[in-house]
């Protein structure tokens, strides 16, 4: 048997999360066009024959402007250390900058350490790049590697390993799991048959709400929701979400309630039947910035 821990990074919004739950083959984690989607350590298991690969989503390495965003790097960060390989995602649409190097120069802070992970680089979202552009992010996402790590033949930059894909289509990803699982160690497995993560129950339910609200609502609401399920007494769930300002309540809620409804019906429909979903907008002013609150949400 072998096994392992993947760590999965990158800036915000290059695919993390749609490529662990392509690996995976379950969605265990939500996805969206806005950055900072992702806001916890989430788990995703892949079992094989005689394998398990333990990947590990992380929250978008990014400039923070709130201490919430110092909380999802820290969250990012620490995902790093105890994993047999990182995976860092680049973005092929976009050239290879700063906020790049910064995840590159966190992975490879953990790669020189004795006995640290092995590196892979995932120039992701290939089916929206034209083969040249694959090509030249391919070469320039090296060239930062080495140009961070230095190009001693037995140096770290030696031994890292690149690979282009397509996250949401899957081209080139099983060669990527394929890879991955090849380079585990023997070791036993970390999780029954048939679990694929270790998400609770009612956080799921809260991340399927936001992510609907990511789909349905626009400009700077995104970075201000948050949501959590207060009560949870089957088939009755209650689910809180918080917003900052009063102007933002009646985003959620929409013209007649047109919005919570519509996103109280798509989460349901994800649900086991008869589950009744009842959904509740309060603010919170500044809830990404205070402490306690922050605590209390679970970040
Ligand atoms: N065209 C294309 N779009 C992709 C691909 N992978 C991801 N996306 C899209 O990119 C956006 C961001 O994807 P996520 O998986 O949420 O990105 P993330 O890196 O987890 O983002 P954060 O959690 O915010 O850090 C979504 O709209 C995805 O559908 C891909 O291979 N091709
Ligand atoms: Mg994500």
């Amino acid at each position: 048997m072998r096994s392992g821990f993947v760590a999965v990074v990158g800036r915000p919004n290059v695919g993390k999360s749609t490529l662990v739950n392509q690996m995976v083959g379950t969605k265990v984690s939500i996805t969206s066009s806005r950055p900072n989607t992702t806001r916890h350590r989430i788990l995703g298991v892949l079992h094989r024959p005689g394998a398990q690969v333990v990947f590990v989503d992380t929250p978008g390495l990014h400039r923070p402007r709130s201490v919430l965003g110092e909380r999802l790097n820290d969250t990012a960060t620490s995902a790093l250390s105890d994993v047999d390989v990182v995976l860092v995602l680049v973005d092929a649409t976009a050239p290879v900058g700063p906020g790049d190097r910064l995840v590159l120069e966190r992975a490879l802070r953990e790669v020189r350490r004795s006995e640290g992970p092995r590196l892979v680089v995932v120039v992701n979202k290939i089916d929206r790049a034209s083969g040249d552009q694959v090509l030249e992010r391919l070469v320039s996402v090296k060239a930062a590697v080495e140009a961070i790590a230095g190009t001693t033949p037995d140096g770290p930059s030696a031994a890292v390993e690149y690979f282009p894909v397509s996250a949401r289509a899957g081209g080139g990803v099983e060669a990527l799991t394929q890879h991955i699982v090849d380079s585990l160690e023997e070791g036993p497995p970390f999780f029954p048959d048939d679990v694929v993560t270790d998400t609770p129950e009612a956080l799921w339910v809260a991340e399927l709400v936001r992510e609907q609200l990511l789909a349905k609502t626009h400009d700077e609401l995104p970075h201000s929701i948050c949501c959590r399920v207060t009560e949870w007494e089957w088939p009755h769930i209650r689910c809180e979400i918080i917003v900052e300002r009063d102007s933002q309540k009646g985003i959620v809620i929409g013209k007649g309630g047109e919005v919570l409804k519509s996103v109280g019906i798509a989460v349901r429909a994800t649900l086991p039947e008869g589950a009744f979903l009842d959904l509740h907008v309060k603010v919170e002013k500044h809830w990404q910035d205070r402490v306690e609150m922050l605590n209390r949400l679970g970040y």
